[in-house]
């Protein structure tokens, strides 16, 4: 088994490399890429040294599996380039998710939708991940109508530059902005760019994607996508209609015991999920949740998770693995 991880460098390139180390995930060979410039800087994995190779040495090597995690142009330009040799492609860009031929997948939720055909899969944005992981054991139990999100992105969803940018604030030193606007002490209703219906590409994905995912075009979704200056995590305030009664208790049992959420929900004790406590793990934690007191058959909750683990690089990683273990590779 030859894996390949394109943009090896990046964010969520360097927390793959950790999740494919920490779930042991079983490999003759590692293939780091990164950009040009990085070719022959060495990598840490495993306690080994492994060196950057430029793309097309990478595509030469035919690899099994590419997670690809390098921005939406590198990825349509390579991983076709990668899918003609034979290598099955998970990416984390924006790329491919939309794409009609191309699969959006959460294992947990549509992973065994997969075949050895799907040679390049797109891995859902981390927002997203984390919503319809709680939404769709709920759609499947009490059908869902129309879902009102509100989240508040971890700066790391930005990039490098925007840590470095609230981290220089903190310390008072000067350094390059990646906002016009301070973002410690702040909240920036201004998540990736503004579309003409006056959404940001950030609100729309958790739109069209949670409707992709769940294959269902009648959940109807709206968002407001918030960055906020936290490490650990997005945090997304959740307001769900069904078509059916509930029980909240029923609604915890039902998230308690799907694989990949812990419920976090016993107010007694304040316990409810913050991203502090979900930064490195891999679960999506659900909590606060109650009745929406204002209409029939509508639920509030609050989900918490890391968008480097399950919003993206452990999301990719289990991809693979159900790859691996199903044999569903050609
Ligand atoms: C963000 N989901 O948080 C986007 C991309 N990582 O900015």
């Amino acid at each position: 088994m030859r894996i390949a991880v394109v943009g090896a460098t990046g964010m969520v390139g360097q927390e793959m490399l950790k999740v494919l180390e920490q779930r042991n995930v079983q490999m003759d060979e590692l293939l780091l890429v990164a950009s040009e410039k990085s070719v022959g800087k060495e990598v840490s994995f495993k306690g080994k040294q492994v060196k950057v190779i430029s793309m097309k040495q990478a595509i030469a090597s035919k690899p099994d599996i590419a997670l690809f995690s390098a921005g939406g142009d590198t990825s349509l330009e390579f991983a076709p380039q990668f899918a003609a040799v034979g290598t099955t492609v998970i990416d984390n860009s924006s790329a491919w998710r939309m794409d009609p031929d191309k699969k959006l997948i959460v294992p947990e939720i549509n992973g065994d939708s997969l075949t050895e055909d799907d040679k390049i899969i797109a891995n859902p944005n981390c927002s997203t991940i984390q919503l319809v992981m709680v939404l769709k054991p709920l759609h499947e139990k009490y059908s869902i109508k129309r879902v009102v999100v509100s989240t508040y992105q971890s700066i790391t969803g930005t990039g490098v530059k925007a840590v470095a940018q609230m981290e220089n604030e903190r310390t008072g030193q000067k350094g390059d902005m990646a906002y016009p606007y301070e973002i410690d002490r702040n909240c920036i209703p201004h998540c990736d760019v503004f579309l003409e219906n006056g959404y940001t590409k950030e609100e729309m994905k958790l739109t069209n994607e949670t409707k992709k995912i769940l294959g269902d075009d009648n959940v109807h979704v709206t968002a407001t996508a918030v960055r906020v200056p936290v490490v650990g995590g997005h945090s997304e305030s959740v307001n769900i209609e069904f078509e059916n009664e509930f029980n909240t208790g029923d609604v915890r049992k039902l998230l308690a015991n799907c694989d990949g959420i812990t419920v976090q929900d016993m107010l007694e004790t304040n316990t409810y999920p913050m991203p502090l406590y979900s930064k490195g793990k891999d679960d999506v934690f659900v909590g606060r949740i109650r009745r929406d007191l204002s209409q029939i058959n509508t639920l509030n909750c609050w989900i918490v998770a890391d968008n480097l683990r399950k919003g993206a690089a452990t999301n990719a990683v289990q991809i693979a693995e159900y790859l691996i273990s199903k044999k569903v590779m050609a």
